[in-house]
């Protein structure tokens, strides 16, 4: 069983790629995945999965990414997709104008059914196409990702430029995000149990000292959990 099977893996993060038809969200998952890139590809139909384990100090992070269609028709059912993301990359065609023009469109979506702490990732695709093919600069694309507040990366599928880099920093960005969580919930959890023997102790005192049979065996209780 390869590396990207097996289940030995510290954290697993599911990224949602969307954009127009034709941007190249399935030649940047290949590219990543797989390690290739084909000109001939055939358009995406629903929704794909593919994954990949990388290393992030030490630790294993399996990045599910879900492959999705630009094509219109299935948007209905890509939809129900984007509550589970821990991330969307959004992308756009740097040489296709009109793909970038779209990611208003698509922002609109990301905030109506992600989570509010997905993280969010703008990339301008196909670099490897320069001079009179490039339609949208960067200037322009990192105003709009600066607007509203996206990380921004340009990356090229066909030569590879970019696509470690990405996913890298987003498996970064994911990890500390959940790590961050879990601590908040182990202080949220000892200030719980911090309130709650307070409480008990003030009803102790409420009741003269005098502790009914009941309440020795939830304080003991709550007791042997604290000091454990
Ligand atoms: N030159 C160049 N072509 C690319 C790049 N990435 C993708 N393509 C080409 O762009 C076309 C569309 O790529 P796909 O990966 O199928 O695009 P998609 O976004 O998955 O399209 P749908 O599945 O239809 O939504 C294919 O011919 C790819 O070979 C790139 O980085 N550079
Ligand atoms: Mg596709």
């Amino acid at each position: 069983m390869d590396e990207n099977t097996r289940n030995d893996f510290k954290y697993l993060f599911k990224i949602l790629v969307i954009g127009d038809v034709g941007v190249g969200k399935t030649s940047l998952i290949r590219r990543f995945t797989k390690g290739y890139f084909a000109e001939n590809i055939t358009s995406t139909v629903g929704v794909c999965l593919d994954s990949k384990v990388v290393n992030i100090s030490g630790e294993k992070v399996k990045l599910q990414c879900w492959d999705t269609a630009g094509r219109e028709e299935y948007q209905t059912i890509i939809q129900s997709y984007y509550r589970n993301a821990d991330a969307v990359i959004m992308m756009f065609d740097l040489t296709n104008q009109g793909s970038f023009a779209s990611i208003p469109q698509w922002l609109v979506d990301v905030h109506r059914y992600t989570n509010k702490d997905a993280v969010k990732v703008l990339v301008g695709n196909k670099t490897d196409l320069k001079g009179a093919r490039r339609m949208v600069n960067s200037r322009s694309a990192a105003n709009l990702a600066e607007f509203e507040d996206l990380l921004y990366l340009e990356t090229s599928a066909k030569w590879d430029d970019n696509i470690e880099t990405l996913f890298t920093e987003l498996a970064e960005q994911l990890r500390e995000n959940a790590k961050t969580k879990t601590l908040n919930r182990m202080n949220e959890t000892n200030n719980f149990l911090v309130r709650k023997s307070v409480s008990i102790s003030s009803y102790i005192k409420r009741l003269g000292g005098k502790i009914p049979f009941q309440s020795v065996t939830n304080c003991c209780r709550v007791k042997g959990f604290l000091s454990s």
